[in-house]
């Protein structure tokens, strides 16, 4: 028998409503209670459910249209069977008049076996998961009456983010932290966030190893503060990075590997024949790091003003995208703040990153000459991706560099 459908009392005094989704089209069965439109109106958002089991004939409505109460919804051929009841109707169109009151745990078990197989949520989050192209029946429901929640969409992209990574990430739950306690709320800037999800990546999708080890530097110290001591007369502030930086070249050079990217595929390994090295900078608003270029042609007075110009702009915010970019290794030096050894995270898409600590004067024992030798120790650290890099080569560098460092022709 044909049946034409029309839109059932609202209630709550709503008398018309706009359409946001229409769930059916002609030809397909419906069973009783099948959700076959979402509604919206100033007041709630409705899901309205059919009244009838059967096969759709014609729809007469369209998301964005207004629909009034009594207004042909669709004509539908109907089976013979029971029909709901007016009052069943209502309650299914009331969603949110319920919200608040707290279900029994036997009309919970009721609406989970009504609603098995059926999805209930609010225009809002069927637009959402839409638009991020999420099945909504394959999302877990946490909301009043197993409807589904916008915080169980945002549960459901870091779930497969996760299992996509081969990680589980723990969904920090939202806690008032002001239960025990005063507070204050601060906004992360821009650039934290971006560092922030640049570093999470690099720390989830790179299996890291770190290398830790130390540098005698006491011939750089003495050649560093004749350096110094020329570069003050010129306004040119010499520190011990540059002296570094050109360590660590002559230390890239002897092991390409650490100077290179995986390609896109991850099958091939890019060496680079330039010597380009990020310098992690902290600023004010975050942690940047800009890209001193051929870094293997420059002499320390040419890097120490380099690094004084980069760093002054990192902090007024004044550098250029193109200097952020095409570094082939980074340094991130913590030495003239204090503290030994911490574990750099990588900077993609290079495959190694060196943290360089504060110096500190030791007293070494020599066993050739049976002497404590007074000397100023570097401690750094190397951490390595270690699908391009195995720890025996990860070991070597770390010597070599320090070897580079005691010889005081590295910086001639
Ligand atoms: N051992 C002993 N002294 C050191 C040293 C070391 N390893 N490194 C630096 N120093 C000294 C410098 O030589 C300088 O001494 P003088 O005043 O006698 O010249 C003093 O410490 C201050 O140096 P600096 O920090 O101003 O300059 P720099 O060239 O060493 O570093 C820069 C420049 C931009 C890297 C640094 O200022 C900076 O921002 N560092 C922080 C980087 C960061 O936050 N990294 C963490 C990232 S998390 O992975």
């Amino acid at each position: 028998m044909l049946k034409e459908i029309l839109l059932p009392d609202l209630g709550e005094g709503i008398s018309s409503a706009d359409v946001s989704e229409v769930l059916i089209s002609p030809g397909d069965n419906v069973s009783i209670d099948d959700i076959i439109l979402v509604l919206e109106s100033e007041k709630a958002s409705m899901e309205i459910p059919s009244e009838e089991k059967g096969v759709i004939k014609k729809v007469f409505v369209s998301a964005g249209d207004q629909v009034k109460t009594g207004e042909i919804l669709i004509m539908m051929e109907v089976s013979p069977g029971p029909k709901v009841t007016k009052e069943k109707t209502e309650e299914k169109i009331a969603p949110k008049k319920q919200k608040d009151q707290k279900i029994s745990t036997t009309s919970k078990e009721k609406i989970e076996s009504e609603t098995k197989g059926k999805t209930f949520a609010s225009p809002g989050v069927r637009r959402l998961a839409r638009e991020l192209e999420i099945v909504l029946s394959q999302v877990k429901a946490t909301g009043p009456k197993g409807r589904i929640t916008k915080e169980d969409l945002h549960g459901d992209i870091k779930q497969k983010m996760a299992q996509g990574l081969g990680v589980s990430i723990r969904v920090q739950p939202k806690i008032d932290f002001s239960e025990w306690g005063e507070i204050e709320t601060k906004q992360l800037t821009k650039i934290q966030k971006i560092t922030g999800d640049r570093l999470q990546q690099a720390w989830q999708t790179i299996p890291h190893v770190t290398q830790f080890d130390e540098a005698d530097i006491s011939i750089l110290n003495t050649k560093r503060e004749k350096l110094k001591t020329e570069g003050q007369k010129k306004n040119i502030k010499v520190t011990f990075l540059p002296f570094i930086m050109k360590a660590v070249i002559k230390t890239l050079k002897e092991f390409p590997s650490f100077n290179s990217s995986l390609d896109y595929q991850g099958k091939n390994l890019v060496i680079k024949n330039y010597y380009n090295l990020g310098i992690a900078v902290d600023t004010p608003t975050g942690l940047i790091v800009p890209v001193i270029k051929n870094v293997d042609k420059k002499s320390i007075n040419t890097l120490s003003k380099e690094l004084m110009d980069i760093s002054e702009r990192a902090r007024l915010g004044k550098l250029k995208p193109g200097e952020l970019k095409g570094g082939s290794f980074t340094i991130s030096s913590l030495g003239g703040i204090g503290g030994t050894y911490f574990t750099p995270i990588i900077n993609p898409p290079e495959v190694a990153i060196m943290g360089v600590s504060k110096s500190i004067w030791k007293p070494i024992y020599n066993h050739k000459s049976k002497e404590i030798i007074p000397t100023y120790t570097m401690p750094f650290s190397l951490s390595y991706d270690h699908r391009v890099i195995d720890g025996a080569l990860g070991a070597a560098f770390t010597s070599f560099f320090s070897k580079v460092v005691l010889d005081s022709t590295t910086f001639d």
